[in-house]
């Protein structure tokens, strides 16, 4: 209660600004017998004094440049009323619009080996600019590593080095130990294992760890669990407050949690477990598959969906580096147990593609033998402006073509006419990509059945 008033007016002072509130009055008589309450809502005006301050410029404002990505990031503006929020030019281009919260964002579709300036400034509630903040960066070269999309690859054979040219190797903590792998598929050399004290790796943040969606695969067994821990984190990149974890509680079953965006929230966060009857049984082997494809989350064991939830979102950046065997973030929960060839892609793999995975090691989307719909003949290679399609297609299949580039992440993409299906011959306006090297990429009735490498000059 606020007060009592003998009159029929009432101020209240010192209220925020812009909120809203909900006010009730009672009548009293004489013996303290109180009336209904009567309520009303109202929304506080701003300020009578304006703020004509703006916001502090964005601080330190830095990147790490990938060949077709910018991860930008700042120390947050301070405002003498209320932030609102950052905006993000490139090359003076509005690019996104972010929340006052936001320290970091991910600049993508960029071209390699190319100059770009990024600016961000921030604003205020009234609508104040601050300085902005300028960075020029170049984008690096593409790297091939075999495999489209793979951006890490752990394979513990001695260390934790990355297989892949982007070098991005893991410093190792505690006293893990190499040992002969005993994976049922694959001759697969060595795999760490932790003992569950203080064993771990860590790898520094890089920007091409970083993209909207992800595939997070590798081999895992369990030895031992600390019941004094709820929960042993077997990997981490940004935590569940930043991007995504994968973890193990004492039931056994893999949880996979992201931290995304989408229109309506900045950071929609989804935890799910591989679902009863897929616990990671204590001295076995188990291939597990983590994926985020911007609908669902997806989690696989042994080559084979277990459970999916729906989650529309991008997935969130993160500055902060990878953690594998513990949780990074707030130290502990060590994991007791063996990894061995962790990959992670820059893109969401398909069904198919992750049984590949778990049978034979890799995805195996360059391996374009399918007997079924006989040869295709991908000409001419290299091409200037038209690449033409030699197919064996019926009216029968539903076709989709796709465009990925080297790091596998499509790049253009149409349905062929029926026309072009019937006369054998597709033909691909390759006019205005940028020179490198592609792949095309063949669904039909929904399946990814391979790819044909070519370059554009
Ligand atoms: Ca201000
Ligand atoms: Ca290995
Ligand atoms: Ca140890």
């Amino acid at each position: 209660m606020i007060g009592t008033v003998e009159g029929l007016t009432v101020t209240i002072t010192e209220l925020a600004s812009l909120t809203e509130f909900v006010f009730g009055v009672s009548a009293i008589d004489a013996a303290g017998n109180e009336s209904l309450i009567t309520t009303l809502k109202v929304t506080t005006d701003q300020e009578e004094t304006p703020d004509t301050t703006p916001p502090t410029a964005p601080g330190n404002l830095r990147g790490n440049v990938g060949a077709n990505s910018v991860l930008l990031a700042w120390d947050a503006s301070t405002d003498d009323r209320k932030l609102s929020g950052y905006v993000v030019l490139v090359d003076g281009v509005f690019y996104d619009s972010l929340s006052d919260v936001a320290v970091s964002v991910l600049v993508t579709d960029l071209d390699t080996e190319t100059a770009y300036t990024f600016e961000v400034y921030a604003y205020d509630l009234s609508g104040n600019n601050s300085e902005i903040s300028e960075v020029t960066l170049i984008t690096t070269k593409p790297w091939d590593t075999g495999e489209p999309g793979l951006v890490a690859h752990y394979p513990f054979d001695g260390n934790a080095n990355d297989a892949t040219p982007y070098n991005n190797h893991g410093a190792i903590g505690g006293d893990p130990v190499f040992e002969t792998s005993t994976l049922p598929f694959g001759n697969s050399g060595q795999n760490i294992k932790f003992d569950g004290d203080r064993d771990s790796v860590l790898v520094q943040n890089a920007v091409h760890l970083i993209s909207d969606y992800t595939t997070v695969s590798f081999w895992i067994r369990v030895d031992g669990q600390n019941p004094n821990v709820a929960e042993a984190y077997i990997m981490d990149f940004g935590h569940w407050d930043q991007r995504w974890k994968i973890s193990l509680p004492q039931h056994l079953r893999i949880v996979w949690t992201t931290n995304g965006n989408n229109l309506q929230f900045p950071n929609f966060i989804s935890d799910m477990d591989s679902k009863d009857g897929n616990e990671l049984v204590v001295g076995f082997w188990w291939h597990v598959t983590m994926v985020h494809d911007g609908a669902r989350n997806i989690i696989y064991v042994n080559g084979e969906e277990t459970n999916s939830v729906p989650v529309a979102t991008k997935l969130n950046s993160t500055s902060r580096p990878l953690g594998i065997g513990n949780n990074p973030v707030d130290g502990g929960q060590y994991f007791q147990g063996a990894l061995d060839n962790v990959k992670i892609y820059n893109k969401a793999l398909t069904a198919a593609e992750i049984f590949n995975l778990y049978s034979t090691g890799i995805s195996g989307i360059e391996d374009f033998a399918v007997a079924k719909y006989g040869d295709i003949k991908v000409t001419p290679n290299p091409v200037s402006d038209v690449l033409n399609i030699d197919h064996k297609f019926g009216l029968a299949d539903n076709v989709q073509i796709r465009v990925l580039d080297n790091m596998g992440r499509q790049y253009d993409g149409f349905v062929p006419s029926k026309g072009a299906i019937q006369s054998g011959k597709i033909s691909v306006n390759t006019n205005g990509y940028t020179p490198g090297l592609y792949f095309v990429n063949f669904i039909v009735d929904g399946k990814n059945i391979g790819s044909v490498k070519f370059s554009k000059i």
